[in-house]
């Protein structure tokens, strides 16, 4: 069963390994993150007034850093939607399977970086928001 979201999406803080040249963020999968990464990619030169994402996955995990600049992600568990600002590289947004994420507002140079769980796979995606309410409810 989907868990319900908490009042507050919990931003999972990132070590900073910094020095007097600057910051770095080292994320391993299976140690800092909980699971293998298969997949990286992320989300970059989004046109003014876009809304992305609008879908949920069956089986996806994913963690979502705003590495540059900032943006909204809306998550949805089918009772609860939540907005989250995201604007900083050293906070991570879990976005576990079965939640309908949204992303918008992203200001000019935001570079939104997502850790996957899997390759892609279109036939993961659930791109219509009655047939997500559905698959949760039979779960
Ligand atoms: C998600 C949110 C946070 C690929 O070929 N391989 C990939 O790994 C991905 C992610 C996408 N694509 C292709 C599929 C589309 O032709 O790239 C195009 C744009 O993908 P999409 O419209 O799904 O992008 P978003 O920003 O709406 O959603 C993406 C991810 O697809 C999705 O899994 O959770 O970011």
């Amino acid at each position: 069963m989907t868990e319900p979201l908490t009042t507050s999406p919990a931003l999972v803080p990132l070590t900073v390994r910094g020095d007097d040249r600057g910051s770095l963020i080292a994320i391993e999968g299976g140690r800092d993150i909980p699971f293998e990464i298969a997949r990286v990619y992320y989300i970059f030169d989004t046109a003014p007034g876009v809304v992305r994402g609008l879908h949920a996955h069956y089986t996806l995990d994913q963690w979502l850093v705003c590495v540059n600049g900032h943006c909204i992600v809306t998550l949805d568990d089918g009772h609860i939607r939540r907005d989250v600002l995201m604007s900083q590289a050293n906070v991570a947004l879990p976005v576990g399977r079965m939640i309908w994420h949204e992303m918008r507002d992203f200001a000019p140079g935001t570079v939104l970086m997502v850790l996957a769980s899997e390759h892609y796979r279109e036939a993961d995606y659930i791109r219509d928001y009655n047939a997500f309410l559905s698959a949760i409810r039979t779960r």
